[in-house]
Formats: C-alpha cells, sequence, structure tokens
C-alpha cells in the first residue's frame, strides 16, 4: 500500500460543497463545481468521510443586506473583529444552502453545521470566528480516533483555510488537496491562504 492510502485514522473532510458556493449560486466560487468528481472519487478510498454545510438564519450579521448602506465584500468591524460582508449565501432550509445535486452524500458520517447563530459567523469546521467558540467537531474526532484530516471543497481561502489552520491548533495532522478545494480569491488571498496553511504545518498536495 502507497504511505498516501488513507488508513481508518485518516477522514475527508469535505467544506461547503453547496449550491450557492457553486454555479449560479449566491456567492459563486470560481470553477467550484470541479471539485465535485474529484471529491466523490476521494470519499470512495477514505473510510471516514464527514461534510460541513454553512447554515445561516435570514438576519444573519455576515450578509451585507443586514447593515443598511453596506456592501457584499465589505469588511465591517463586529464585536468579535473584523467581518468580511457577503452576498446573502446558504440561507437555512433553502435551495442555496443544499449540497451540490451530484455531490456523493453517503457515506457521510456527520454533516456538521456552522454559522447558525445570527451574531457571529463561522468559517472554520472548528471554531466561530471569535476564535473561542467551539462547534464540538474537535471532541468528535479525537472520540473517534481520528489523527489525520484531509481538507477539500469551498472557498480554499476562506472555510478550508480556517479549517485547516484550527485542525492543526488541534494536534491533528492536516493535509489540503488543492485538485478538491476552489477559492475566491479576493484581492490575493488564495496565495496567501496557502501560505498561511503552510506555515501552520498543513501538508500541500494536489491530490492524494
Ligand atoms: C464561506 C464565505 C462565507 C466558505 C462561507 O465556505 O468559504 N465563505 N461563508
Ligand atoms: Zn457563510
Amino acid at each position: 500500500m502507497s504511505p498516501s492510502t488513507p488508513d481508518s485514522h485518516d477522514l475527508l473532510l469535505v467544506i461547503d460543497v453547496q449550491n450557492d458556493f457553486c454555479a449560479g449560486g449566491a456567492l459563486a466560487v470560481p470553477d467550484a463545481d470541479a471539485v465535485v468528481p474529484v471529491i466523490n472519487r476521494l470519499a470512495e478510498r477514505f473510510s471516514h468521510v464527514v461534510l460541513t454545510q454553512d447554515w445561516h438564519p435570514a438576519d444573519h450579521q455576515s450578509f451585507a443586506a443586514n447593515h443598511p448602506g453596506r456592501q457584499p465584500f465589505d469588511s465591517l468591524s463586529l464585536a468579535y473583529g473584523e467581518q468580511t460582508l457577503w452576498p446573502v449565501h446558504c440561507v437555512q432550509g433553502t435551495a442555496g444552502a443544499a449540497f451540490h445535486p451530484q455531490l456523493a452524500l453517503t457515506k457521510a458520517e456527520l454533516v456538521l453545521r456552522k454559522g447558525y447563530r445570527s451574531a457571529i459567523d463561522s468559517y472554520s469546521a472548528f471554531y466561530e470566528n471569535d476564535r473561542r467558540t467551539p462547534t464540538g467537531l474537535a471532541g468528535y474526532l479525537r472520540e473517534r480516533g481520528i489523527r489525520r484530516l484531509f481538507l477539500v471543497g469551498l472557498a480554499t481561502d476562506y472555510c478550508v483555510l480556517y479549517s485547516a489552520l484550527d485542525a492543526r491548533r488541534e494536534g491533528f495532522e492536516a493535509v489540503l488537496l488543492l485538485d478538491a478545494c476552489r477559492g475566491l480569491d479576493l484581492d490575493g488571498s488564495l496565495a496567501k491562504a496557502v501560505q498561511a496553511m503552510r506555515e501552520a504545518g498543513v501538508e500541500i498536495r494536489d491530490n492524494l
């Protein structure tokens, strides 16, 4: 077996592969749909797969529409720090919040929803954007005996980035699979994200 064959302590963490981040969605990530077949093939090779789902109430504070006079992609200072304002996306129960219709969901052992509190955004699968409020994922993974995470999904420079950094902070090994990720790349954020992950000890690969 090659060293990159996933074992029982490895887990594929699929971040936010939802309609609103894909073609035609409210916050579409360029070329996002291309990750779906790649992720589906990867999922077959893992014994453990977890999905995250961005899941906002309509009055969520990360939406520019909830701040009169503000535009999407503006930055705003909120109680917990700087927050980028987004178009309304992934509203709980809407078609935009559903997973991409071609994403293979059957293998997922857990669907972790995040960003469900109006007052705080949550890019990371581990912590909300105050960097202190845990989602519970670290405890779940530890109890399940998971040691290494392979991160894929959307967007490389936001939710994938923060999830990978927090995975390292929580003591997991972390591998980013670039072929199965796409980024928003606002003001060079993609290159910065990859650099920050490298510096945090995330292994960056194209594929398994
Ligand atoms: C995301 C911006 C806002 C992401 C989620 O999944 O990367 N980005 N909400
Ligand atoms: Zn969001």
